[in-house]
């Protein structure tokens, strides 16, 4: 009864309005900010997620790497989209990562990593998209950036209040910095067709559901430290039992590191070459949007001997660097200095030094944070892999937020072994926000 009185007034409705006066436009002098829209009816500006809208999107921009390139339009009512990312619907995405949901979030919504959509995403290849919306779009990205990626199609704009962009950019990169893994790449043959390689410093992006793993090629042009960070928009909560792993060109194992609960990290120096960094799980756990860096600490030449006390400590200038050194029978101690200009939380690792690895045990350093006075503020032993040591203000407070003043590091063989008294290393030392 209630339905059929509805439909009658509905169609009253629009034969009303067919008949009627011509509508005056009351929008002809008003001027909205980006992201909203004049309402014809009302002449007052509103975030666009009612009727109408419009627009076309502009798109099909080409974006590369993060894209600056303005795609997905900016039809009215609908948002500006910058890079590969998404959606206009009312937000605003920049470089096909966050596209804060506009009007009513059709369209709109959280694209995170330049992967995905709200506005009905679906992630094939990066992040995950929250929220709902219809249509394919508001971002869903293939491998975050070729391709469809940002919203081809209807994404990230059709709809109410969205243009109908076609747009989204095609910018390969995906929006956010780095290049985004592309399905299928479980397995290594997949990884080299998948045609994502990592040559240098940067990062990779993509989401790991627990029954599948994502591997991608890696070339070294020259010898170096490589760092390997596995962290995730999310949190370094949210991943959980995974392994983080470089293989060999051949695909054997090469090291690995692996949690139950946190954000992972390998560091190893590495010989010109080809290797494959593999992601996996060890336990089934939710899916998580994950980046894993690439970063390579400088060459920080070798240590300076005598280098056995406080006073004549081999001093580390810079904030991301390593330095080479090695203990012997008759030099049992060896002493870095570094200086903080304002609160800083600092990491310090040993790795290997010469052919002697971690793995093998045979390096077995003691690793000491003092303060400027000497006295040790935190110690470690095999913090890192095999028995090489990590001081690490990242995951535990006692190097976290330094205040401002020199600081000693203290490389020793461990008190606990009594057969590796002598090795070569390199101490990795970084400075990071507190
Ligand atoms: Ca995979
Ligand atoms: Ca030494
Ligand atoms: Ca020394
Ligand atoms: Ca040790």
């Amino acid at each position: 009864m209630r339905l059929q009185s509805l439909l009658f007034f509905s169609a009253f409705l629009v034969v009303g309005v067919a008949c009627g006066p011509a509508p005056v436009d009351k929008c002809e002098k008003v001027t909205c900010f980006p992201g909203f829209a004049c309402n014809p009816n009302t002449g007052v500006c509103d975030i666009a997620a009612g009727t109408g809208g419009g627009g076309t999107g502009t798109g099909g921009s080409t974006g590369t790497g993060g894209g600056t390139p303005t795609g997905g339009g900016e039809g009215m009512g609908g948002g500006t989209a910058m890079g590969g990312g998404t959606a206009t619907g009312g937000g605003t995405s920049t470089g096909g990562g966050s596209a804060t949901g506009g009007g009513g979030g059709t369209g709109g919504g959280t694209a995170t990593g330049g992967g995905t959509g709200t506005g009905g995403g679906i992630a094939t290849g990066g992040g995950f998209g929250t929220g709902g919306g219809t249509g394919t779009g508001g971002g869903t990205a293939t491998g975050g950036g070729t391709g469809t990626g940002g919203g081809v199609g209807t994404g990230g704009g059709s709809a109410t209040g969205g243009g109908t962009g076609t747009g989204g950019g095609n910018g390969t990169g995906g929006g956010a910095s780095g290049l985004w893994e592309v399905e299928p790449n479980d397995i290594k043959s997949q990884a080299d067709t998948s045609g994502v390689v990592l040559t240098g410093a940067g990062s990779i992006n993509g989401s790991l559901s627990p029954a599948e793993a994502d591997l991608f090629k890696f070339t070294l042009a020259n010898a170096a430290v490589v760092r390997f960070d596995l962290k995730s928009s999310q949190g370094c909560s949210v991943i959980q039992s995974t392994r983080l792993a470089l293989l060999h060109a051949d695909g054997t194992q090469y090291i690995a590191d692996e949690n139950e609960y946190g954000c992972l990290n390998l560091m190893r120096y590495l010989g010109a070459g080809t290797y494959y960094i593999a992601l996996s799980r060890v336990a089934s756990a939710a899916v998580f949007s994950y980046s894993i860096q690439l970063s390579f600490p400088s060459d920080g030449g070798t240590e300076a001997e005598p280098n056995d006390g406080t006073f004549n400590a081999t001093p580390l200038n810079e904030t991301d660097m390593y330095v080479s050194g090695s203990l012997t029978s008759t030099d049992t101690d060896d002493y870095y200095a570094f200086t903080l200009t304002q609160p800083r939380t600092i990491v310090a690792e040993i790795i290997e030094g010469g052919i002697e690895t971690c793995e093998s045990l045979l390096v077995d350093s003691f690793l000491q944070l003092k303060s400027g006075a000497g006295l040790v503020i935190t110690s470690n032993d095999d913090g890192a892999r095999g028995y090489c040591s990590r001081i690490d203000g990242q995951t535990s407070s006692s190097a976290a937020n330094l205040p401002a003043g020199t600081y000693f590091l203290h490389v020793k063989s461990s008190p606990e072994d009594m057969t590796s008294l002598e090795f070569s290393y390199r101490l990795v030392f970084r400075v990071v926000s507190p």
